[in-house]
């Protein structure tokens, strides 16, 4: 008899509702000689049959996801811009009113939140593995401390710089399968008034849209508020608000506060009381969206066939990371897609991790122009779409793959 494996975070059996396979690094683009050293990791996922933690069931080694090329840049969306702009904006005018206060972001990237910080003279410090992001943050005005954060980090950090105000962190904090490393780093830096914001993708959204991409390496657990309730608790805080936000397919600002020191408000219950409703956190709603999952790669594996088998021309649109999921999953090579097109100058000239698509950069989209572009960035769908208008005036069409798959 086999055992269940446990939650990483309240040690109750972990039920798996869906196997996609053997997966490499989304994150890892090898040039053409480095296929070798590519590796993988079978992407099993699972929920705590206690406290419902969706969570992977077993990890893609840190130190190979978030290497110093780690490619990714959050600036290279003008949605994400705007949105990191405002988040600054909000802790600035709202949180760090003080002089004297400092704020810590965890996974900075490439400065688009803690740069506008910087510009604006609040104290800061940004913590980023990924050597080249950090690069361009300092160019853009904001300290990087390059490394991993956690109990050590943040302890040097307070001896350095004194406590934190605000510790802020977007789409990190998931990615940290040992995250009780994270929650004891926030506890030696924070203030006793100070708040812990984090922003992460809602595992609601991701069932009710089929945005089974949102799956990949990084994306070691996917939130709902019950399981992070429940988990801050665990790790001596308390969950004082919760908000939804409309960033890659659906997100959620999470405000966590040391007990007692702020309100707790009427959202963090409303929003638990929802997901009862909903039963997102029971193992058969994840069963019927494993089904779906399979329905949805068996429908995008028929279409490109199909386009194929009849001489049309499809382009990959946006190396993301989700991609990684959906390529490995449902087997898409450069048969089926010759290449990607991609913004990102870290990306080109590199191939997709496991699948080997050549990525190339956005010039290759129009020169000329695909029949059909199958969109990975679907999350930037509005942008992409109004940057690609010419695209579709002369006769080109977009294939989606969530919810369903579908050409517009
Ligand atoms: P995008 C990454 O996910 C990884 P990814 C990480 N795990 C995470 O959670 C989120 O980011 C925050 C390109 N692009 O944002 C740029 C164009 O080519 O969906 C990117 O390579 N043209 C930390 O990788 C990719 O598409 C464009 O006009 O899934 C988008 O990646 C635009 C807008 C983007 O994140
Ligand atoms: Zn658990």
């Amino acid at each position: 008899m086999s055992v269940a494996p446990t939650c990483r975070l309240c040690a109750g059996p972990v039920r798996e509702w869906m196997d996609l396979g053997r997966q490499p690094a989304s994150n890892a683009f090898p040039r053409p000689d480095e296929t070798d050293a590519e590796r993988f990791f079978r992407l099993a996922v699972g929920i705590c049959a206690e406290c419902t933690m969706v969570q992977q069931l077993e990890a893609m080694p840190t130190d190979h996801m978030f290497r110093a090329d780690y490619p990714y840049r959050s600036s290279t969306s003008d949605g994400l811009r705007r949105h990191f702009e405002a988040v600054a904006g909000w802790l600035r005018d709202t949180e760090l009113t003080d002089r004297a206060d400092l704020v810590v972001e965890i996974g900075c990237n490439d400065g688009a939140m803690l740069g506008v910080l910087g510009a604006s003279g609040v104290r800061h410090l940004g913590v980023d593995p990924s050597a080249g992001a950090a690069r361009t943050a300092v160019a853009r005005g904001a300290e990087v401390r390059v490394g991993f954060f956690d109990e050590v980090s943040a302890a040097a950090i307070r001896a350095e710089r004194g406590p934190a105000k605000v510790v802020f962190s977007a789409n990190t904090i998931s990615h940290v399968a040992d995250i009780g490393t994270v929650f004891r780093g926030v506890d030696r830096l924070l203030t006793s008034d100070g708040i812990f914001v984090f922003e992460d993708r809602y595992v609601a959204d991701i069932v009710e849209y089929a945005y089974f991409d949102q799956i990949y390496d990084e994306h070691f657990y996917l939130f709902s508020v019950r399981a992070v309730d429940a988990m801050v608790a665990r790790f001596g805080f308390e969950l004082v608000d919760v908000e939804r936000i409309p960033i890659h397919g659906g997100s959620l600002r999470f405000t966590v506060a040391r007990p007692g020191a702020r309100p707790r408000r009427a959202s963090v219950g409303r929003m638990i009381d929802e997901e009862a409703q909903t039963a997102i956190g029971e193992y058969d709603t994840y069963l019927r969206f494993a089904r779906q999952i399979e329905r949805v790669g068996a429908d995008l594996v028929a279409l490109l066939t199909d386009l194929r088998d009849a001489g049309r021309r499809v382009v990959g649109y946006g190396a993301t990371s989700k991609s990684a999921t959906v390529t490995n999953f449902c087997g898409i090579g450069p048969d089926l897609v010759p290449f990607i097109c991609d913004t990102t100058p870290e990306k080109q000239g590199r191939l997709s991790p496991g699948m080997h698509i050549p990525v190339r950069p956005h010039a290759a989209f129009a020169d000329p122009y695909p029949d059909y572009a199958l969109l990975f960035a679907w999350n930037h769908a509005e942008e992409i779409m109004a940057k690609e208008r010419h695209f579709v005036a002369q006769g080109g069409r977009w294939i989606l793959y969530v919810p369903h798959v579908h050409i517009v």
